[in-house]
C-alpha cells in the first residue's frame, strides 16, 4: 500500500478560521441586517456542533431562540445573511487576516516535493477556501490542490462522509491510498466514514472532542523551532510532522 494523496479539511485544520474569521463575519452580517443575533466565543463553540453556515444559523434559531417568529421567507433570509457573511469573511481573508496554522505550508511543500497529490474536502463555501489559500498560503497555491471539494457540492455536510467520497472520486483514488487531515470530531467522523486514515490536529474549540479512531492526534503539525506535541498515536521522530511520519501512519 503506497501513500499517494493527502486530503485536507480547511476550517480549524489549515487555519484557525472559526473564532476570529467565520464568527465575526456572521456577527457583522447579523448586525448589518438589524438583527440582535450575537454569537460570542462560547456560544459559537456550541454552534460548531452543526457544520455549514446556513445550517448553523437555522440550528441557532431552533436551539437558542425559541421565541423567534420565523418570517415566511426564512430560508431566503438565511441564504441572504450567508451571502453577506461570505463577502465579509472573504474581505477579512483577503487582507491576510487569517494565518495558516504552524507547519501547514512546510508540510505541503514537502509533500509536493515528494510527489504526493493534494486535495481539499471541506464544509465551507468554495470562495472562502480560494481566498484563504491565495492570501494566507500564497499566490497561486490553490493550484497545489487538484480537487477543492467544498460547501454545497454534496447535500449532506460533515459528519457525513459525502465530501470525502466526492473528492476521492474526482481524484480517481481509493481511500486506502490517502491520508486525511482534520481538527474536529465531525470532521473525523466524515473522514473515517469514507474509510480514510486520519491525522488530527486539535485547536481550542476541539481539544475535548472524541477522536477515537484517529491514526494520530497532535497539537499541530509543528515547526523545527516550535515542536508539535503528540496527544495520541505514534511518537514523532523530530519536532514536526514530515512525510516520513505520514507514511508511518498510513502503513499502521
Ligand atoms: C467548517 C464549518 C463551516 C464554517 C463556515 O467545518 O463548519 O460551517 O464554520 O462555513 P469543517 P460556511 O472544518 O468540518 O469543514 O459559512 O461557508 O458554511
Ligand atoms: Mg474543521
Amino acid at each position: 500500500m503506497t501513500l499517494r494523496a493527502l486530503l485536507f479539511d480547511v476550517d480549524g485544520t489549515l487555519a484557525d478560521t472559526e473564532r476570529d474569521g467565520h464568527r465575526p463575519a456572521f456577527n457583522q452580517a447579523f448586525a448589518d441586517a438589524g438583527l440582535d443575533w450575537r454569537w460570542d466565543v462560547d456560544l459559537y463553540g456550541k454552534l460548531l456542533a452543526v457544520t455549514g453556515g446556513k445550517e448553523r444559523m437555522k440550528h441557532y434559531i431552533e436551539a437558542f431562540r425559541p421565541g423567534y417568529q420565523r418570517p415566511h421567507d426564512f430560508d431566503e433570509l438565511v441564504a441572504e445573511l450567508h451571502r453577506a457573511k461570505t463577502r465579509i469573511y472573504a474581505d477579512l481573508a483577503s487582507r491576510g487576516g487569517i494565518p495558516m496554522r504552524p507547519g501547514v505550508k512546510r508540510l505541503l511543500e514537502e509533500a509536493r516535493a515528494a510527489g504526493l497529490r493534494l486535495a481539499i474536502a471541506t464544509t465551507t463555501t468554495p470562495e472562502n477556501v480560494t481566498v484563504l489559500l491565495e492570501h494566507s498560503l500564497g499566490p497561486g497555491t490553490q493550484d497545489w490542490f487538484e480537487v477543492i471539494a467544498a460547501g454545497d457540492v454534496v447535500p449532506a455536510k460533515k459528519p457525513a462522509p459525502d465530501i470525502y467520497h466526492y473528492a476521492l472520486e474526482a481524484m480517481g483514488l481509493a481511500a486506502a491510498d490517502c491520508l486525511a487531515f482534520e481538527d474536529s470530531e465531525n470532521g473525523l467522523r466524515a473522514s473515517l466514514g469514507a474509510g480514510l486514515k486520519t491525522l488530527v490536529t486539535v485547536n481550542d474549540y476541539t481539544l475535548d472532542h472524541d477522536f477515537s479512531g484517529a491514526a494520530a492526534v497532535l497539537s499541530d503539525l509543528g515547526e523545527p523551532d516550535a515542536p508539535a506535541r503528540c496527544l495520541a498515536g505514534p511518537a514523532l521522530a523530530g519536532p514536526c510532522v514530515d512525510v516520513a511520519y505520514l507514511r508511518t501512519l498510513h502503513r499502521n
